[in-house]
């Protein structure tokens, strides 16, 4: 019998993440979960026993990125898929009024964790000429939207960041494919951009049938059983409600 895969889940407590983890964990897979709340991820552990290690992790605390993932048990040092999950929005203010400390926080989780996360496991992945990293994007990396600003600029990094570690794994067996969401509901996205307000976070999925957490965790597994010489560079999804729009233009009267 074959050793389980191992995944690296990061953000797996809510959202994308979690279902990303037990669809994995469904479909076989052995998962690292990480995240900060760790009372989910006991949670899941608890309904997947033994098939679950839990590493409580803040992302953007980049020293504690090496040490807390150098530290793994022999069995799960063997990671074959990172999804670099991880990540939020904060505020969708104009720019000349928005946080600079929420653009800080979005930086340093949605650029520099991930890249502090793909540091630490890629020289592993190398070494054993066998891996995928998928990152998870956005299409707020592709279009512009108001108030998009600094976390559309964090996903249009993982976009570009994907692309540049495919050139870099060129003539290694690692494969990294970026996955880039529209508008999905399920998760806890919203209610952390307008940072607890419901009505807020509600409205935004009003009359509308966005993508599912169940969407992205479908499209993450059919990612990782395609052959082993197929790369899926990027993965760009929508849901049918939803279509990028014109150009705007401002005209004076
Ligand atoms: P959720 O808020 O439901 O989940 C975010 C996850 O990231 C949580 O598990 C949270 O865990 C974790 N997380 C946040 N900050 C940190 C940190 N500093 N260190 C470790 N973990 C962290 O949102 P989604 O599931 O919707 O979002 C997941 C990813 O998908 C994000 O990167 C987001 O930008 C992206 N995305 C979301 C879309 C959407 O419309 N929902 C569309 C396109 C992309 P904890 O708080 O326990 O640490
Ligand atoms: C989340 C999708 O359109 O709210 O990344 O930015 S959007």
């Amino acid at each position: 019998m074959h050793a389980p895969r191992i995944a690296l889940v990061t953000g797996a407590s809510a959202g994308f993440g979690l279902a990303i983890a037990r669809r994995l964990l469904a479909e076989g897979w052995h998962v690292i979960a990480a995240a900060r709340r760790l009372d989910r991820l006991d949670a899941l552990a608890a309904e997947f026993p033994g098939k679950v290690l839990v590493r409580g992790l803040d992302v953007s605390q980049l020293d504690a990125v090496a040490t807390t993932l150098a530290d793994l048990p022999g069995e799960w040092q063997a990671i074959d898929l990172l999804v670099n999950n991880a990540g939020l929005a904060l505020g969708l203010a104009p720019a000349h009024q928005a946080d600079l400390g929420d653009w800080q926080t979005m930086i340093n989780t949605n650029c520099l964790g991930l890249v502090a996360v793909t540091r630490t496991i890629l020289p592993g992945m190398v070494a054993r000429n066998r891996g995928l990293i998928i990152n998870i994007g956005s299409i707020a990396g592709d279009y512009a939207y108001p108030g998009g600003n600094a976390y559309g600029a964090t996903k249009a990094f993982v976009h570009q960041f994907s692309l540049n570690l495919k050139s870099d794994l060129l003539g290694t067996a690692v494969r990294v494919s970026c996955i880039e969401p529209g508008l999905a509901g399920g998760s806890e996205f919203s209610q952390v951009r307008f940072k607890g307000d419901e009505t807020k976070a509600q409205t935004v999925y009003k009359g509308t049938t966005p993508l599912t957490p169940e969407d992205i965790a479908e499209t993450v597994v059919w990612l990782a059983q395609l052959p082993p010489h197929v790369n899926i560079n990027v993965i760009e999804m929508m849901p049918v409600c939803q279509a990028a729009g014109p150009l705007a233009i401002h005209r004076s009267d």
